[in-house]
């Protein structure tokens, strides 16, 4: 985006409020072009004499046509501007306004919480300026078919790789989430998204599943004769939860090991035990009964709250990625995380926040309290034979 052509529009119907972030606004962003609206009609009526501006602030509680009404007009006249909501409304309903942009398929950059500070504005100035991050190289692979997975399966083309989980108490390796890759021959590294979907798909899941953490529970066996203490975080697809004979497969292959449950994390996205199964819950207690930690993965992206899963057994939660990267430029995002992490710490959950790519997110999960932390700020998932050089190497620099 050139930042000299930059139109910038807000409305509020507060003639205090616009006076207050144009100054705000002139000083943090000079080349911005600022126009101000006292009214959501005032704004529609130039919208339809001019290009839609690059980023319109919006404030909820207006006389009038209200921010709400006013989405919805910009809904329907497909409005590509980012959208910031700019309101001292409740954080409950800045959050569902959120969601209400995302069905309308509006642009919802972020929200501002009034009073208006100058840290807010300069956030977002950053925000905007700064193109978006973009993960490293993730292609966009098309979904393995069900020969090319079987023939994986037969040939040994997946393997684990290993991301790092940081205690932020003391900056100490806890242990390492698996991740699963597979090395194609003619299409190099395909990554999960490609494959997870097409195992479910073909019955496979399972199988790959053990085989993968066979192989990691072959390299923690190695890493603790090493001396290191180590745990290792697991996928599990819903798919495992649906047979009964789970915890006794489990128990078998970490006893050929000599790996104590207890250094096994399962992971369980929180959509999998949405309205929860008998089944489901008879596989998740006797996990928890044998040693097993469980975690809830992706935690964030659906409606769950911490309320209702601490009916389920679980010690751990993982705050998503998008959910994390979000609270970084959305205050009532970050509201709601450092809600969550209150209610975990009540519940006596541990909590380990994903995405972690920058200090800033580094800095924004420390100062909230939360326990761990996961991201390309500490390290990308690695391949074993990686994993011994970098533990030494974050040993000697970091703790
Ligand atoms: O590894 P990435 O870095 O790309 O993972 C993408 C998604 O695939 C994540 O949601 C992750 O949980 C999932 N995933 C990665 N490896 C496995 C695996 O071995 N089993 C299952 N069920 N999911 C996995
Ligand atoms: O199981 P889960 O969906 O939580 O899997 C974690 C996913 O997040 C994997 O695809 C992993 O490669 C990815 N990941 C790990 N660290 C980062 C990060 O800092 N940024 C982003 N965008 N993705 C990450
Ligand atoms: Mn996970």
């Amino acid at each position: 985006m050139r930042q000299a052509e930059l139109q910038c529009w807000l409305v509020d119907d507060s003639p205090t409020v616009r006076q207050v972030l144009l100054h705000l606004l002139h000083e943090q962003a000079p080349t911005w072009q600022l126009h101000e609206f006292a009214s959501g009609a005032d704004l529609l009526r130039q919208l339809s004499n001019s290009r839609a501006p690059e980023l319109i602030l919006i404030d909820l509680n207006m006389a009038g046509m209200d921010g709400i009404e006013l989405l919805r007009h910009l809904a329907a006249r497909s409005c590509n501007s980012q959208l910031v909501i700019c309101s001292g409304a409740p954080v409950r309903v800045l959050q569902s306004v959120g969601e209400l942009c995302r069905a309308l398929q509006l642009k919802l950059l972020g929200t501002i919480l009034k009073p208006v500070t100058i840290q807010a504005v300069t956030d977002l100035v950053r925000l905007v300026e700064q193109p978006q991050r973009t993960e490293p190289h993730k292609p966009v692979t098309a979904p393995l078919q069900v020969h090319e997975v079987l023939r994986a399966l037969q040939q040994h083309q997946f393997y684990p790789v290993y991301q790092p989980i940081i205690d932020l108490r003391n900056n100490s390796l806890r242990g390492f989430e698996v991740l699963s890759r597979c090395s194609h021959p003619s299409r190099g590294l395909v990554p999960p998204d490609a494959f997870i979907g097409s195992l479910e798909k073909y019955g496979l899941i399972q199988l790959h599943t053990f085989d993968n953490l066979e192989m990691a529970l072959r390299d923690l066996q190695g890493w603790l004769e090493q001396g290191l203490d180590l745990e290792l975080s697991v996928n599990l697809s819903p798919q495992l939860l649906d047979d009964l004979t789970l915890p006794e497969q489990l128990c078998q292959l970490l006893d050929s090991y000599q790996i104590p449950y207890t250094r096994l994390h399962l992971e369980v996205t929180e959509s999998s035990c949405a309205g929860t199964v008998a089944t489901r819950l008879d596989i998740l207690n006797r996990l928890v009964l044998r040693g097993f930690h469980l975690s809830i993965d992706d935690f964030g992206t659906s409606f769950s709250s911490l309320e209702r899963l601490q009916e389920l057994p679980f010690d751990t939660v993982k705050l998503d990625k998008g959910y994390i990267q979000r609270a970084l430029t959305d205050e009532a995002c970050r509201a709601s995380v450092e809600s969550t992490l209150m209610m975990a710490r009540r519940l006596d959950m541990r909590i380990v926040a994903e995405g972690i790519e920058t200090l800033a997110g580094w800095n924004m999960i420390h100062n909230a309290g939360c326990d761990m932390c996961q991201g390309y700020y500490v390290a990308a998932p690695m391949q074993a034979a990686q994993v011994l050089s970098w533990c030494q190497q974050w040993q000697q620099h970091y703790h």
